[in-house]
């Protein structure tokens, strides 16, 4: 059996990449382009969602950790550190076990969804877990960086920006054009800045003819470059966002002033909505974090912020199983019934 090609080798001529770099690969990239008929017609547009939960690990991050973790074996690096909400944990235990390098993974106190908690434990990384958010941990990360030789692999880490603009790449090649729009969740903001690099980047080559409007969304109670302000205590049901102190904030506030794009808030209950909607009539599974695009893409459609005919992208970051807890919550109980074929045939067709 063999892998899908890696992410690097199908677009080496945009990467920092050398023949001598040792690429490491789970086979990631190459995510579904899905068209959402029923809800793009609803709204006079051609949508589409990016499932990145379809890469190795269930997120994006996979994109930048192939790029983020060859280039630090390149180096000849021991070992890789993060900070997380757990995507990015997952991702760079998965890509070091892969490579053979220890990894340490830094995460707030009980704020990390079980399934990317999970990846973290059985690929064999060091988990620690600090008294404070994600913003804190992030801070002690880079200090540790400086003054120890340990590849840093957030992604204030370039190569791991430059894996994750072929996610821009990709969507131009699948529709033939860049897209005119593009909705994406922001946390860090890393993606974002990512997504903008990558559409400049093709068009500078010639292989797509215009830029998307960029869009990015924040959870409401993790708003910083919205409000124009830190958030000391982000909160949100979107963990993998619950994000005060965006490391790449200026990056997205550009993005989104060069494209003539938007920054805006979604609560909650839109997170959740768009969440359930995705799933139940569409049969795709998100995590919470990334149904924030979509959600995004209603409160805007519903304002009539998009034109007859245009194309919009939303970029679903990383899959439902992550965070199965949120899934059954609030849920119907399950049936339970005598084993027996009227009881099953009651249970199957009643309303
Ligand atoms: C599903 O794993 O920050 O704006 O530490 O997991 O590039 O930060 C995750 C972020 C969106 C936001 N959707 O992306 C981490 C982490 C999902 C995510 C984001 C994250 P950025």
């Amino acid at each position: 059996m063999s892998l899908p090609p890696a992410l690097i080798e199908k677009y080496r001529e945009l990467l920092p990449v050398s023949d001598s770099t040792p690429i490491v690969s789970l086979g990631e990239g190459g995510t579904p382009l899905v068209q959402l008929h029923r809800l793009g017609e609803r709204f006079g547009v051609r949508l589409y969602v990016k499932f990145e939960g379809m890469n190795p690990t269930g997120s994006f991050k996979d994109r930048g950790m192939t790029m983020a973790v060859s280039k630090a074996v390149e180096r000849g690096a021991q070992a890789v550190i993060c900070a997380s909400t757990g995507n990015t944990s997952a991702s760079a235990a998965a890509y070091a076990a892969r490579a053979g390098l220890r990894a340490a993974v830094v995460i707030p106190e009980g704020k990390i969804a079980s399934g990317k908690l999970a990846q973290a434990i059985v690929h064999g990384a060091r988990v620690i877990s600090i008294d404070g958010n994600f913003d804190q941990a992030l801070e002690v990360v880079r200090e540790l960086a400086t003054v120890t030789d340990i590849e840093l692999v957030n992604s204030v880490n370039p190569f791991r920006i430059a894996g994750q603009t072929t996610g821009a790449f990709e969507i131009c090649d699948d529709l033939g054009h860049a897209p005119d729009v593009l909705c994406i969740p922001v946390g860090n903001a890393g993606n974002i800045t990512a997504y903008w690099e990558g559409f400049r980047r093709y068009h500078e080559v010639g292989r797509a003819t215009s830029l998307p409007k960029m869009m990015g969304f924040q959870a409401a109670g993790a708003a910083p470059l919205v409000l124009g302000h830190t958030v000391t205590h982000p909160e949100t049901i979107a963990t993998a966002i619950r994000i005060g102190n965006p490391a790449s904030g200026p990056q997205a506030l550009a993005a989104v002033a060069e494209s003539a794009g938007a920054l805006a808030s979604v609560t909650d209950a839109q997170i959740l909505a768009a969440y359930r909607l995705i799933a139940a009539t569409e049969g795709i599974f998100c995590e919470p974090a990334s149904a924030a695009s979509l959600a995004g893409f209603v409160m805007r459609a519903e304002a009539g912020d998009f034109t007859e005919g245009q194309s919009i992208v939303c970029i679903l970051t990383g899959h439902g199983l992550k965070d199965p807890e949120v899934a059954v919550a609030d849920a119907p109980p399950v049936l339970r019934i005598p084993s027996h074929v009227t009881d099953l045939e009651r249970a199957v067709f009643r309303d």
